[in-house]
């Protein structure tokens, strides 16, 4: 009955199908991601602009990028532009840098629409960055008709992928070297948890998470052997009202920040407690982190509604 109106529909839906594609792809980095130090790259121009033949790849360097080169393509005319950088950077043995290539373009071509290429360029990513950054490289592709320019970041916590000319990326990862001390330098503190009345089945307990490393850290889950489940809690406003909420997800740790757990905040919940909480007594947690591991500390226990750890020079008790 309907079948001739078949073929017309697999035709309309190729029809919008097309460019929806042709906006999803961009020029990327064969490279993915480097650490502080020397690096190899090549731009991959996957099409024209809107069907036309490019003629043109114009590369503008980062700040915090030195000592750039391009290499030479046959069929490509290559030209830099050199100035200052915004500093003076380290490169290698010490040397001090300030100026070097700032934009590279490469002319020649036509590269067809149907056709892909690369324009392959080496650099030094200095200690500008750090594990965990991310660099866009924002390319302009110049073609006989018209020409887009690739340099579009997302906002802070936004999705790359929803933007129209996303820059192409580099993820920077820590130097192989310096990355064991700074993983160690995640540490836990001041743990202490309220005592509970007799009967009580819940505790709460806090403490506080620095982490001095270079990377964002994530705080898994917590076992304390008083309790037969542990959960990590936040408080939210709801209507005036405070609720507990937990996080199911974990608790997350930025670089270089300081995350305290404390009454009417961030705590961690003791669930099923297999004995009362007695103040002047500790038991130890296993925390667990998604970078860092296991982290065991002693929790002391503080009295019914303390504000805080029991200092010993206000303890006047026998
Ligand atoms: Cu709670």
């Amino acid at each position: 009955m309907y079948g001739p109106f078949r073929p017309m529909i697999a035709v309309l839906a190729c029809a919008v199908a097309i460019p929806g594609e042709a906006a999803f792809a961009h020029p990327t980095l064969d490279l993915k991601s480097a650490s502080p130090g020397s690096f190899r790259a090549a731009v991959r121009v996957p099409h024209g602009c809107k069907g036309s033949s490019t003629v043109a790849i114009k590369l503008m360097v980062p700040e915090g990028i030195i000592g750039v080169k391009p290499a030479p393509k046959p069929g490509w005319t290559v030209a830099t532009t050199k100035g200052a950088y915004a500093k003076t950077y380290d490169h290698f043995h010490g040397k001090k840098v300030s100026d070097g290539v700032k934009e590279i373009v490469w002319r020649g071509g036509p590269l067809l629409d149907e056709h892909f290429d690369e324009f392959i360029f080496t650099g030094f990513i200095t200690s500008a960055f750090a594990g965990g950054d991310t660099v866009a490289i924002p390319i302009v592709q110049e073609c006989e008709q018209g020409q887009v320019s690739w340099t579009e970041l997302a906002a802070p916590g936004a999705n790359p992928h929803d933007l129209k000319h996303p820059a192409p990326l580099l993820k920077i990862t820590a130097t192989p070297g310096a990355e064991k001390p700074a993983a160690s330098a995640l540490s836990v503190a001041k743990a202490w948890a309220r005592a509970t009345p007799g009967g009580a089945k819940v505790g709460a307990g806090y403490l506080e998470i620095v982490n001095a490393t270079a990377s964002a850290d994530t705080l898994l889950s917590v076992v304390a052997p008083v309790a037969g489940r542990t959960e990590i809690h936040e408080m939210t406003h709801d209507g005036g009202v405070m609720k507990m909420r937990s996080l199911a997800n974990g608790l997350d740790v930025p670089a270089g920040a300081t995350v305290s757990l404390s009454p009417g905040g961030l705590h961690i919940m003791f669930l099923d407690l297999k004995q009362p909480l007695t103040a002047g007594q500790s038991f130890d947690v296993e925390l667990t982190f998604k970078t860092a591991g296991k982290i065991s500390v002693p929790v002391t226990i503080a009295a019914i509604g303390a504000a805080g750890p029991a200092t010993p020079g206000h303890e006047h008790q026998h």
